[in-house]
């Protein structure tokens, strides 16, 4: 049986939603707002790239995101920024491999929060599990032009030889995610998918949202 926070978790992976001001054309907010609208499940705030935000401009772009989630009960991820986690009290963090060890995230925020960590091998996957992981990232999955350090391109098989390496933590696919590949992520054995840019340069961000749910719900996708 799989315990509740599991269950919670991999619920929340299904249609997570990942941004910063520098992944928009326009007002982040309303970016954010139609997103909620549209039905995704989680939300990270990542605030990287040329002429992101920093200080208390960054700040107050995450509260006003942080509220728009709380309102819809979505869960708050902040990307890298534990500081900041901790002072808006965020649902939880999520970091890289380049970032601060998951154990030492794990200490500052608490036993109850999330910590997600992105993960490229078997061995990165365990010493994450071991520090205290609740969900790991895999990626990318496909080509992506949002993340300018991205490794190379994994395809679905990563998530298909985690899940036969036996890891049974949640686990979601990042990197050139679209509706019209995210049912193979699934069926690889992905709980969910993140996305940049299929929501956030998307012309009907509503609309795009709806199509990634469809997807990710449609025939032959993993419903475990
Ligand atoms: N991390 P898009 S790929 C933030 O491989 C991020 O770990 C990745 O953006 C990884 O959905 C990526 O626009 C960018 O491709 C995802």
């Amino acid at each position: 049986m799989m315990d509740k926070r599991t269950s919670a978790i991999k619920e929340a992976l299904k249609v997570y939603f990942i941004m910063g001001s520098t992944n928009c054309h326009r007002d982040p907010v309303n970016v954010l707002e139609e997103a909620i609208r549209g039905g995704i499940t989680l939300f990270q705030f990542r605030e990287k790239g040329h002429g992101c935000l920093s200080g208390a401009q960054k700040k107050k772009l995450a509260t006003e995101l942080q509220q728009l989630c709380r309102q819809a009960s979505i869960p708050f991820i902040i990307n890298d920024d534990i500081d900041l986690a901790v002072e808006l009290d965020a649902d939880g963090v999520h970091i890289g491999q380049e970032d601060e060890a998951a154990s030492i995230v794990r200490k500052r925020l608490g036993a109850d929060k999330w910590v997600g960590v992105s993960t490229h091998s078997i061995e990165e996957a365990e010493r994450a599990i071991r520090d205290g992981a609740d969900y790991l990232g895999l990626g990318p999955i496909y080509p992506t032009s949002s993340k300018d350090d991205a490794e190379s391109v994994k395809g679905t098989s990563i998530i298909r030889e985690f899940r036969e390496h036996g890891f049974s933590i949640p686990l979601v696919g990042i990197g050139g995610i679209t509706a019209a590949n995210a049912a193979a992520v699934m069926e690889a054995g992905g709980d969910g998918v993140s996305v940049i840019s299929a929501i956030s340069r998307s012309e009907d961000v509503v609309e795009a949202t709806i199509q990634l749910n469809q997807a990710i719900h449609s025939r032959g996708a993993n419903h475990s």
